[in-house]
């Protein structure tokens, strides 16, 4: 009778073992990341990581609550000039029907066109928060989100950013 026990924990170990080194692997596997594509030279795939090694600038906007909020993050410009997106001088004719979707975890959507991104058009920078106080974003927040400031809605401040796709509006 002792010998079963003994073989039953065992093996239970042995199955909690495997099963945990599995749940890391597929943490590993799945950071989250941010991706750039559509209407680009060069699909982009950030990390938390990538993102720590690029120009980081503040951002402030106004919560739900009418207070404000500092983030830091990346400017959405220089994202999409990574991306290869037509800006600055490109950014005439018919590029200036193109528009940026970004698409959160949740399904959430909003939209800009690029001439609201581009600081040939515009002083307002928007960016791609990845830190707030010095500290990672919250769960159901981050890890990554659009801070849009001089807004009177948080609206489009999207939270839980995934994709940021560019593409031709068409009627
Ligand atoms: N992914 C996602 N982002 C979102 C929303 C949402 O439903 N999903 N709601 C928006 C709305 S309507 C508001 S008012 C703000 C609230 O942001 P805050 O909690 O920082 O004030 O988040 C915006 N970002
Ligand atoms: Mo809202």
């Amino acid at each position: 009778m002792k010998k079963h026990y003994v073989l039953l924990i065992l093996l239970v170990s042995l199955f909690l073992g495997v099963f945990s080194q599995n749940i890391m692997a597929q943490n590993i596997i799945k950071e989250a990341v941010v991706k750039i594509e559509g209407e680009v030279l060069k699909p982009l795939s950030l990390s938390l990581s990538d993102f720590a090694k690029m120009k980081h600038v503040e951002a402030s906007m106004k919560d739900r609550d009418g207070k404000a909020q500092q983030y830091s993050g990346v400017a959405i410009f220089d994202l999409l000039q990574q991306a290869g997106v037509t800006v600055g001088k490109e950014l005439k004719g018919e590029n200036l029907t193109k528009y940026l979707l970004v698409r959160c975890s949740d399904g959430y959507e909003v939209v800009f066109s690029l001439a609201e991104l581009d600081p040939s058009f515009t002083n307002r920078v928007v960016i791609l928060a990845d830190a707030k106080d010095g500290k990672p974003l919250a769960d159901g927040i981050g890890p990554f989100r659009l801070v849009v400031p001089d807004e009177n809605k948080p609206a489009r401040s999207a939270h839980e950013v995934t994709h940021l796709i560019i593409r031709f509006a068409k009627d």
